[in-house]
């Protein structure tokens, strides 16, 4: 049913558009949309695009750059003024002369690149691309918007008490069943209960187990709302299908639950996916292989409900509001550097059948698919390693020290110490061939390291450090990068012939 708050919404989406409109016939735009969950690449993704467009890098399968055709790429002042600019020469920093990887995004950052270049028919054009950046885990909240609390609660309560999240849920649930949910609403309680949820998500997320589905996402980054009452919250043990009596605690944690979708979630789904042309979603499976089949299933799991909420036909508010005007959609597998190329088609098959749904879908609404296994940036080379009678197809590459990122809570996977500086070849291990073995119910088609040592473990996929720049054939330094040029002529090179 459509309430007031619902139908000011579309209002303001519909003048917006038509505004957007005017200014797409004036300025030919494409709003490209970098979803994917913390620490898939988008920020990495970003700086690598922009870096080789900017200074023509290697990108032979992006026709508009190898015919020649782009005069020129350059950042141009935002269209949003209330938005952080994406700090790229930071990033670039950081990448090119550092060597490091950039810091997790904690807030949500829009850069604008002007594409000079000569249409096929001769005359000179420009394209404008915006691109957006956020943390993440706040991608984790779009399905919370059609949930109720207590079914929210429910779900969550249930998922914890299952596999790996067992153990890492032992205080809070603990907590959860010393509260009284229809005594009176105690704010110490409430926040304690926020804190040992809060503790719980972060143990889920730690690299060992790699785990995705974890909302609320301001839960483990909060922006700047960190201790509010809108992030005040956890599940209860609540009976669906009743309302709560006034003044108890169950009331107070369901309003706050409705807060944090009414302040939080539905403003930052509008501003920002309710606006995109194009999507590239990126998925970093390998973390979740180092991990272990649970990761894995997990991570189809988040996806799965992420992607429902693209629904498309289905007439509710958030179909309306999410309905991707996206007529392109690109489902990458990031890090593809970390496998030896042989294992790329197979990387392919295993993220085409994660998100086979959505794509069954998105063919239906007509948008076009494709699914790519790239590295925006190439940190590894390859070799063939010789080891008692067999050929190991290697990788190589300078792990990273760890020591520089704090922050990243997937660091030294390998549990083995790398001075940042000597090159090692590493076999990764290989993907299987036939992805259901992975999803098969109950199935423990490999061991990762939620259940095993790092030497037992049947995948290895170490962090590396990024690679100094490449030199392309007419001399121009170069990030390396695998498929980013076949990512990009899908995403735009339509719009620049
Ligand atoms: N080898 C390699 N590693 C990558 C690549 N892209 C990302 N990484 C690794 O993945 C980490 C996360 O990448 P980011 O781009 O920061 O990920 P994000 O999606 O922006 O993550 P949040 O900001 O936390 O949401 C980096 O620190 C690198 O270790 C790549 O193309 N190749
Ligand atoms: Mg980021």
């Amino acid at each position: 049913m459509a309430t007031l708050s619902h139908i000011i919404e579309h209002a303001r989406l519909a003048a917006r558009s038509v505004v957007e409109y005017g200014e797409g016939l004036i300025n030919p735009t494409v709003r490209l949309g970098i979803t994917g969950l913390s620490r898939a690449g988008k920020t990495v993704f970003i700086t690598a695009l922009v870096h080789g467009l900017v200074r023509n890098g290697r990108f032979p399968v992006f026709d508009a750059l190898s015919e020649g055709r782009i005069v020129r790429a350059r950042l141009v002042p935002q269209p949003d003024d209330a938005v952080p600019r994406f700090d790229y020469e930071s990033h670039v920093q950081a990448l090119v002369a550092d060597r490091v990887w950039p810091e997790s995004t904690r807030q949500i950052s829009e850069l604008r690149l002007v594409i000079e270049y000569q249409s096929r028919s001769g005359g000179m054009r420009e394209l404008v691309l915006d691109m957006v950046d956020y943390p993440g885990e706040w991608l984790l909240d779009l399905p919370l918007l059609e949930k109720s609390f207590e079914a929210w609660s429910a779900e969550t309560v249930e998922m914890s008490r299952r596999g790996p999240r067992a153990p890492l849920a032992k205080a809070w649930l603990a907590h959860l069943a010393t509260l009284d949910m229809a005594g009176p609403a105690d704010e110490s309680a409430a926040i304690e209960a926020a804190r040992l949820f809060t503790q719980y998500l972060s143990a889920c997320r730690n690299g060992r187990y790699a785990l995705s589905l974890l909302p609320p996402g301001r839960f483990l980054m909060p922006g700047d709302l960190g201790g509010s009452p809108a992030l005040t919250f956890a599940p209860l043990e609540v009976v669906p299908d009743r309302t709560p009596p006034r003044g108890s605690l169950w009331a107070m944690m369901r309003r706050r639950y409705e807060a944090y979708k009414d302040v939080v979630v539905r403003p930052f789904f509008r501003d920002h996916f309710a606006r995109l042309d194009r999507q590239i979603v990126l998925i970093d499976t390998l973390a979740a292989f180092n991990a272990g089949p649970e990761a894995v299933r997990d991570l189809q799991e988040a996806f799965r409900s992420l992607l429902d909420c693209f629904e498309i036909g289905r007439r509710t508010f958030l179909s309306s509001l999410l309905r991707p005007r996206a007529d392109r959609i690109l489902f990458a597998a990031t890090k593809a550097d970390h496998l030896h190329h042989l294992s790329h088609d197979r990387l392919e098959a295993i993220l085409r059948r994660m998100v086979d749904r959505a794509i069954a879908r998105a063919d239906v609404a007509g948008a076009a698919v494709d699914v790519i296994a790239l590295a925006a940036v190439r940190a590894t080379r390859e070799a063939e390693v010789r080891r008692g009678g067999a050929t190991l197809p290697c990788i190589l590459g300078v792990p990273a020290t760890g020591a520089h990122s704090g922050s990243d809570n997937r660091k030294d996977l390998s549990g083995q110490m790398f001075d940042g500086m000597t090159e090692v070849a590493v076999f990764p291990g290989e993907l299987p061939v036939d992805p259901d073995t992975l999803f098969a119910q109950g199935a423990v088609p490999f061991r990762g390291l939620a259940a095993t040592t790092a030497d037992e473990a049947d995948f290895r996929f170490v962090r590396f450090r990024p690679p100094p720049l490449e030199t392309t054939g007419d001399g121009v330094p170069a990030l390396p990068h695998i498929r980013l040029d076949r990512a990009l002529q899908f995403l735009i090179g339509d719009r620049l012939t």
